[in-house]
């Protein structure tokens, strides 16, 4: 046996693992932010924070009024009913709600007070803007990546007025509405005077094209994105599959972009609950590796709903290196999953994947959703560090940096823009922090 890694040498190595993960700004390549020139759009505060849908879904739980009730509430008493059921009735113990009293305590205020007053007169001192980079600094987050839908009526006229872009956020382009409802999408597509109609013939096929160059190039899209029910099928004729495989890989194709699929959710399982009542069933893995492997030529990401999916794709990606799993999805993104999931794929795959993303749909919620995450990518890093070192194997605090910014965002951006080689990854970690004007 060679000589062990002394303990105090192997201390040292862990405190550093723990202060690259804290300090390496992060590229969040999945949320439903928008940069602050969509004005309403971006959503923050309290009152967005306590009616985010993961709460709403637990608020009923604990409520004994019927849904319409509810619905027909403003949005602040909305908020106070949460409040009320979650936090005041109850202890706060669900990760949801846990999420926060962290984002609260990390902005600096006092939670013990239970001052859901006072917390709201906090808030509405804020100028978006300003909000926005002192949210972005605080967290970490060096990048957002927005979801940019063509087919939402708020979000459009946005992007054809034009506006200055924030330099902290990027656009993925949303395509749900095309892949799986496309009767319904043909109308819109002909409404916008694309050469379509309902039947998938090669001039359907082109106009499908035209309108996805346009989007693309409108919003300098870094990847597609669809997320896809448990029941999708390949090789299949379905419309969904068809429009994909002549379409949307193609194009991806054309411009070098990755396509991004998110499967396994079951939309509306009780629609009373609005956007609250989506739900999860396992996927087939099977399909999506017969599509990777049926399209060399195209990258592929994913992140799957299903827990019970996360193993089978760990191993489609040790055979198909055009894929790229990227985080921890919604009903996974919990301490007790997060965990699992990261270890699971760091020993299978190494430090080739993204481990997780913040699908946050209010600005403040990356706070909680990056603390939370760094921490336990902390530890699982901790764990794997503590593995090699006894063998003798001693990690360089450059190795650590360096394997850190990999899991951060740098594997995901070598994947997505692979032509741009070490420099789009080194530009993006070694930017320093813009000037963020303080709180007063
Ligand atoms: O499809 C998605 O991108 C999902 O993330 C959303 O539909 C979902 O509502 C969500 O916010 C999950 O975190
Ligand atoms: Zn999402």
């Amino acid at each position: 046996m060679v000589e062990v890694i002394s303990s105090e040498r192997s201390e040292a190595v862990l405190a550093q693992v723990r202060q690259a993960v804290k300090q390496t700004p992060v590229y969040d390549v999945h949320t439903h932010l928008y940069d602050p020139a969509f004005g309403d759009l971006l959503l923050y505060g309290i009152d967005d924070l306590l009616v985010y849908h993961y709460l709403v879904a637990e608020g009923f739980r604990q409520f004994d009024l019927p849904y319409e009730q509810f619905w027909s509430l403003s949005k602040e008493q909305q908020a106070d009913a949460i409040w009320d059921a979650l936090f005041i009735k109850n202890s706060p113990i669900s990760e949801s709600c846990r999420g926060v009293l962290t984002t609260l305590n990390l902005l600096g205020l006092d939670v013990k007070k239970r001052d859901l007053k006072n917390v709201r007169k906090w808030f509405a001192d804020w100028d978006k803007a300003d909000y926005t980079n002192h949210i972005m600094e605080k967290a970490n987050v060096g990048s957002i990546c927005m979801t940019n839908s063509p087919f939402d009526d708020l979000e459009r006229p946005v992007w054809e007025q034009g506006f200055d872009r924030h330099h902290g956020f990027t656009s993925a382009l949303r395509i749900d509405p095309l892949l799986l409802d496309w009767q319904r999408t043909s109308e819109s597509l002909a409404q916008w005077e694309y050469d379509v109609t309902p039947e998938l013939s090669d001039k359907t096929i082109a106009g499908i094209r035209h309108f996805l160059e346009d989007w693309t190039r409108k919003i300098n899209g870094k990847y597609l994105m669809v997320s896809l029910p448990p029941d999708f099928c390949y090789p299949g004729d379905s419309e969904c599959a068809r429009i994909m495989e002549s379409a949307v890989l193609p194009h991806c194709r054309d411009h070098g972009l990755p396509f991004a699929m998110m499967p396994g959710v079951k939309r509306g399982v009780n629609p009373l609950l609005k956007m609250a009542g989506d739900g999860v069933s396992k996927a087939c893995v099977t399909s999506f590796s017969h599509l990777i492997s049926a399209h060399p030529d195209n990258n592929f990401l994913i992140t799957a709903l299903s827990r019970e999916n996360q193993y089978e794709l760990c191993v489609a990606a040790r055979k198909f290196r055009n894929l790229h799993i990227f985080g921890c999805w919604w009903f996974t993104n919990i301490p007790y999953l997060i965990n699992e999931i990261t270890s699971m794929r760091l020993e299978l795959l190494g430090l080739s994947f993204t481990p997780q993303h913040s699908d946050a749909r209010v600005l403040d919620q990356i706070l909680y959703k990056w603390s939370h995450s760094r921490e336990i990518i902390a530890d699982v890093l901790c764990d794997k560090y503590t593995d090699l070192m006894k063998t003798g194997w001693e990690p360089t605090p450059n190795e650590v940096q360096r394997d850190v910014e990999s899991l951060f965002g740098g594997a995901f951006i070598k994947f997505c823009e692979p032509n741009a080689g070490e420099s789009a990854t080194a530009q993006f970690f070694r930017r320093q922090p813009e000037a963020v004007p303080g709180h007063a």
